[in-house]
């Protein structure tokens, strides 16, 4: 069965590169109003609001930071109110961002390779992490959340934005620990009556690895928690998991601090991946049944991982499906990451693994070979079998390019369906929201900002999950751009 797919015809390339680099510009900006410009119709059923985390600042007062990934935290909020949007933004008023807004300057080392001005004297020997609290924001036990992989989640009021401080979950973290940006929502846990909880993890590199996982109940306690060593050092940005099971897969990297602490790179400037090595999959039971805690690890050549969309049992096997690259290239001290060559990259692509616990093998399966990243599917379906999913995708179906369209994946019937903003509109995360009261899976939405470089503004987009072909069912515009994000999340509270 060949898939069918909606795509504009343009010639050559879908975009250009000046476009695409309007939507990494910094948006100094805080701002508080209704948009009223608004194409086509909010669903009144659409009730709730959209939280989403990204760098607002690509540079400190005209100073480049490195890489986007370096860039301080700011949180979007987009309330959808009986048919109306109302858009509000606020920057994450870290130590790091607090301090170099009043020197008016760069004051700090990023992990992507932003160094102090001042070359390598300034930098070396500085091993302080600037948690920038830019990667993903939750509202998740009554409190909202920005997160931030390597260090503890920041704590924001959901109506003013304001930053409340650092939280720590009564104690139970420590001053600097970390609790990754992908926690992952069990609809219904077993170990709580079916109760919906919030599992997460923190990696602690070195010659060996810590992995602690976290499981978090609606009120926000910490009610589990358990480290896991493992050999070898780790680079793990998400993990899934199951009613049973959190699964991480160690991507094959190698890691010289050497550069970082003679202050030439940043850390994460010093992770080379060996696309020829093999993937360890640790495969860590949720409910250990003893101290040892049983964890399993598989091997499987897998390229370099960022980001799962999901996984579930069947039978003795897992299932896992995931983004992966073929391999990555190194973050180079002297490059300009406005300048990079697409091409000359490989594209994110989807490959489901089959992790057989009994005899230990991994058979693999490429799903979809056009370029895509930042996937999303129901929220009930997290940890269980599901048909839907949704991820950002390049306008064309081979090779690497910015993210500028919308695919929806049937895994069940491989129909494939498209909407594009191309060429000069570029995608973000998109969200699935149900519909209240919905049955079928692909019944509700899909919210994404994307970046119109024609107006330098950003759109919040909505389309039907269940049809893409009919288009969006409304775009709004915002007063401005926001620059490319990275997560976020709907709560219908
Ligand atoms: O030794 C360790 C090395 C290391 C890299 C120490 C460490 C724990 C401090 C560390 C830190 C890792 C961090 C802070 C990672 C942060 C990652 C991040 C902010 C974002 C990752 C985004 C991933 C993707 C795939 C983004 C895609 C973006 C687009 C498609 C463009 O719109
Ligand atoms: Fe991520």
């Amino acid at each position: 069965q060949t898939p069918k797919i909606e795509e504009k015809e343009i010639s050559g390339k879908s975009y250009t590169r000046e476009d695409w680099q309007g939507g990494y510009k910094s948006l100094t900006q805080e701002f508080d109003y209704w948009i009223d410009d608004v194409e086509g119709e909010i669903p009144l059923e659409l009730q709730g609001t959209l939280f989403r985390n990204g760098p607002g600042l690509l540079d400190i007062n005209g100073q480049s930071i490195h890489h986007p990934f370096d860039g301080d935290g700011m949180i979007s909020r987009i309330s959808f109110v009986n048919g109306r949007a109302h858009y509000r933004n606020r920057f994450v008023e870290t130590e790091g961002y607090l301090s170099e807004k009043k020197a008016g300057k760069l004051l700090h080392r990023g992990v992507f390779g932003t160094q102090k001005p001042g070359g390598w004297l300034a930098n070396i020997f500085d091993f302080k992490l600037k948690n920038i609290a830019n990667t993903n924001v939750i509202y998740w036990g009554n409190k909202l959340l920005a997160l931030w992989e390597a260090a503890e989640p920041h704590r924001l009021d959901p109506n003013t934005l304001e930053t409340l401080g650092k939280e720590y979950f009564n104690g139970v973290l420590s001053e600097g620990e970390a609790f990754s940006a992908h926690p992952r929502l069990d609809p219904s846990c077993e170990q709580d009556n079916g109760a919906p909880c919030l599992v997460n993890f923190a990696i602690k590199p070195g010659l060996s690895t810590k992995i602690t996982i976290f499981e978090l109940n609606i009120a926000g306690e910490v009610v589990r928690k358990k480290a896991h060593n493992v050999p070898g050092f780790c680079f793990i940005h998400d993990f899934v998991i199951t009613p049973h099971h959190c699964i991480f897969f160690q991507n094959p990297v190698t890691f010289n601090p050497i550069p970082f602490a003679l202050g030439l790179r940043g850390a994460g400037e010093c992770i080379q991946v060996q696309p020829n090595q093999l993937t360890r999959i640790i495969v860590i039971p949720r409910f250990p049944q003893s101290e040892q805690g049983d964890v399993k690890i598989l091997e499987v050549r897998s390229g370099f991982i960022f980001h799962h969309i999901n996984a579930f049992a069947v039978g003795e096997e897992i299932f896992v499906d995931s983004i992966c690259y073929d391999t990555l290239p190194e973050v180079e001290p002297a490059s300009d990451f406005r300048q990079v060559n697409f091409e000359a990259i490989a594209p994110g692509q989807m490959w489901r693994f089959y992790l057989n616990l009994k005899d230990g093998t991994v058979q693999r399966k490429l799903i979809e070979s056009r370029c895509c990243e930042f996937p999303a599917i129901h929220p009930a379906h997290v940890g269980r079998s599901y048909r839907y999913l949704y991820i950002g995708a390049a306008h064309a179906e081979s090779g690497n390019a910015p993210l500028q369209a919308l695919l929806k994946i049937d895994l069940e019937s491989g129909e494939k369906q498209l909407w594009s903003a191309a060429p000069r509109g570029f995608m973000g995360e998109p969200i699935f929201v149900p519909r209240p009261g919905s049955q079928k899976e692909d019944d509700g939405w899909v919210l994404a900002l994307v970046y119109d470089a024609a107006h330098h503004r950003s759109d919040v987009v909505i389309l039907d999950a269940s049809d893409f072909a009919k288009g969006a069912i409304a775009r709004l515009h915002l007063k401005h751009h926001v620059p490319y994000g990275l997560h976020g999340n709907f709560t219908s509270q």
